[in-house]
């Protein structure tokens, strides 16, 4: 049976099967100190907030049957992945590779580079690392979704304007049909957490669909 979810612009439908939670970057990198987050200068007490909401996600999809994936933005040891560009780009206190209070900043296998406990993956679910801010970029994602026959995604976790939303576009270009859930992702950036909500669902949903978690919870009764 589909579930109707009250959301913005209008009602987001979805299907069961069909619909794939994915959870962007949850990672100790970009809410605890001395991580990459940190590092390029920002609060980290923001995002470091919305963590028992994107738990609570976490374990409706589980309860649904949703496929679930979590990504985690990370570079390989040698940084054969990480562009040139992305690396020296700014002046942060640490650069991606250099040893930080959790080990190497966004460097696959780490400890900065782990899921943060309150949301980490279960046995069953896709955890994919990403090179970019986009989780379709030099990944597996798009065949992983097709060979599960998902339609839908619902989207969360951080930062809203920079991962979430690549990702969220990157998915619409796809076909995807996708709901961001407004209180399961955060940014840096209060006024670019609400931007990006805004530009999501104007145009009469041109990226997609937002909702607060209530909502989906409310939906499946
Ligand atoms: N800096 C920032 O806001 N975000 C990132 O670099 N990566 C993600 O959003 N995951």
């Amino acid at each position: 049976m589909p579930l109707t979810v009250s959301a913005e612009p209008y009602a987001y439908t979805l299907p069961e099967p069909g619909t794939a939670l994915v959870v962007i970057d949850m990672q100790r990198d970009f809410v605890e100190p001395g991580g990459f987050g940190d590092t390029l200068g920002n609060d980290i007490g923001r995002v470091a907030a919305i963590v028992p909401t994107v738990a609570r996600l976490i374990a409706f999809a589980r309860s649904r049957g949703w496929t679930v994936v979590h990504t985690r933005e990370s570079h390989a040891a040698d940084l054969s992945d990480c562009p040139p560009a992305k690396r020296t780009r700014g002046s942060p206190s640490l650069r991606i590779g250099d040893e930080g209070p959790m080990g190497r900043i966004l460097v696959r296998g780490e400890p900065g580079n782990a899921i943060v406990d309150a949301c980490a993956p279960v046995a069953g679910e896709i955890v994919l690392d990403k090179p970019g801010k986009g989780a379709f970029y030099a990944t597996r994602l798009g065949e992983l979704l097709q060979a599960r026959g998902v339609t839908h995604l619902v989207l969360a976790g951080v930062t809203t304007e920079v991962c979430v939303q690549t990702t969220m576009r990157e998915a619409n270009d796809r076909g995807y049909e996708c709901l961001l859930v407004e209180d399961a992702t955060e940014s840096y950036f209060p006024e670019f957490k609400s931007a990006t909500l805004d530009m999501v669902r104007a145009q009469g949903g041109i990226v997609g669909w937002t909702a607060p978690l209530a909502a989906l919870e409310a939906a499946a009764g």
